[in-house]
């Protein structure tokens, strides 16, 4: 495969941006070579600069749930493109949203849309220390919630993609406000508690992690998280921003029936535009300014095309409950025969393809996976025309696009990789 026009772009660009990429894990660092420069997606498919086709199981990591260029979500951007690109001021469609994302979610009875999933995690995790008047919170080795400086403590995604334990520029005052803990490990937050319940105003989760690859909760560890946070009256925030519309219509919430006070959702709730949300329960989110003193703002929050965008998307998604059981079942057939030597995590149409014989179920396991097999594999797959996420701590997902052929021919590639 020649990606000689990307390389060229890759140089150009590294001029003016670093790394030559607006997001670290696209510049291709932890799996060599060069990354493709996109031109077009159609369906499940991507095409690059050099005339490269690939089937994609990025999906823009995530939200294209429907593929790329969903019809109703292009209909919907034409439609708002007569009327105005921003306002800065309340449209109506930015309640449809709000309620659209509360019918699916229920434990989010009131809704704030904001830009990013970092802007969501960042907001509800100030809501959580307004309302409760604490300080402290307690992430997951390995989960990523954005770039938010108090959470990029043992983080997964790009910092566990490069190796970078806890980044530069935050300060220690900042990271000393999070205790970090292995996921699905119960007891060590159960001990926390004991140590220091009294100071701890959340627990941030991802209920089924994504950004160490994907690694589902242990049986009773998200209603074990739920029952601490009741006890000690600290808040459960979910980070949905991966799983949110994705491992079911009402998230993993919904999958798994625990309910947080507060949850993150991401971009799929603009159809893959940029937006996001989070929300709660309404005695939390009336302290959210102006109703309250927790202050959070931002001219571009709740813009019109990004709420048009997913808007149209999620309405598609209520009304074919089926677009779930086909794409988690092509995903069962996607991960049924993996290469040897490879053990496959999948919850719902989100999967990860770990180079290692031993269950994943934390970062420390996640971090036995051999990285240089692992990108040996990519680049099998990448020039056999099949885009997988260039890292092996992020997940993989599939659309409603792909085809039985689609997946037939991405397992074919893979079975044949040179063990
Ligand atoms: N770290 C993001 C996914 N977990 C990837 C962001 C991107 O490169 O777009």
């Amino acid at each position: 495969m020649d990606f000689s026009k990307s390389a060229a772009l890759l140089e150009r660009a590294r001029q003016v941006i670093p790394g030559g990429v607006n997001s670290p894990v696209r510049a291709f660092r932890s799996v060599g070579g060069t990354p493709p420069f996109i031109v077009r997606g159609e369906g499940c498919r991507m095409y690059d600069v050099d005339g490269n086709e690939f089937i994609d199981y990025v999906g823009s990591w995530g939200p294209l749930i429907l593929g790329h260029r969903p019809p109703m979500v292009l209909d919907a951007l034409r439609e708002i493109l007569e009327v105005g690109t921003s306002f800065g001021a309340p449209t109506e469609r930015e309640i449809d949203l709000a309620e659209a994302i509360r019918d699916a979610f229920p434990s989010m009875e009131m809704v704030r849309l904001v830009n990013s999933g970092t802007e969501a995690a960042m907001s509800a995790l100030r809501v959580a220390r307004g309302f409760t008047g604490r300080n402290l919170t307690i992430k997951f080795e390995g989960c990523y919630h954005g770039h938010v400086d108090s959470l990029l403590v043992k983080a997964g995604s790009g910092l566990a993609t490069l190796g970078i334990a806890d980044s530069a520029g935050v300060p220690e005052a900042f990271a000393a406000t999070t205790i970090s803990l292995p996921y699905n490990n119960l007891a060590a937050v159960e001990q926390a508690f004991v140590e220091r319940g009294g100071d701890i105003a959340c627990i941030m989760v991802e209920p089924v992690a994504g950004n160490m690859g994907c690694v589902p909760p242990a049986p009773k560890f998200l209603e074990g998280l739920r029952a601490i946070c009741t006890k000690y009256r600290a808040l459960l925030i979910f980070d949905e921003v991966m799983t949110g519309f994705r491992v079911a219509f009402g998230g993993a919430q919904g999958r798994f029936g625990v309910k947080p006070d507060m949850t993150a959702l991401g971009k799929i709730v603009g159809g893959g535009l940029p937006i996001a949300a989070y929300g709660g329960k309404r005695e939390v989110m009336t302290h959210v300014a102006p109703t309250g003193p927790i202050y959070q703002a931002g001219t571009l929050s709740g813009n019109p095309m990004a709420v048009a965008a997913g808007l149209a998307m999620l309405r598609y998604l209520k009304s074919h409950p089926e677009v779930y059981e086909q794409i988690e079942l092509r995903t069962q057939e996607l991960c049924a025969t993996p290469p040897a030597g490879v053990t496959v995590n999948r919850v719902g149409s989100m999967f990860t393809f770990f180079f290692t014989e031993q269950p994943i179920t934390d970062y420390d396991s996640a971090r036995t996976s051999n990285t240089q097999r692992f990108a040996q594999f990519f680049h099998w797959m990448l020039t056999g025309g099949i885009y997988l996420a260039p890292s092996q701590f992020e997940a993989g997902f599939m659309s409603a696009a792909h085809t039985p052929e689609d997946v037939a021919k991405t397992v074919e590639r893979a079975k044949a990789f040179p063990g």
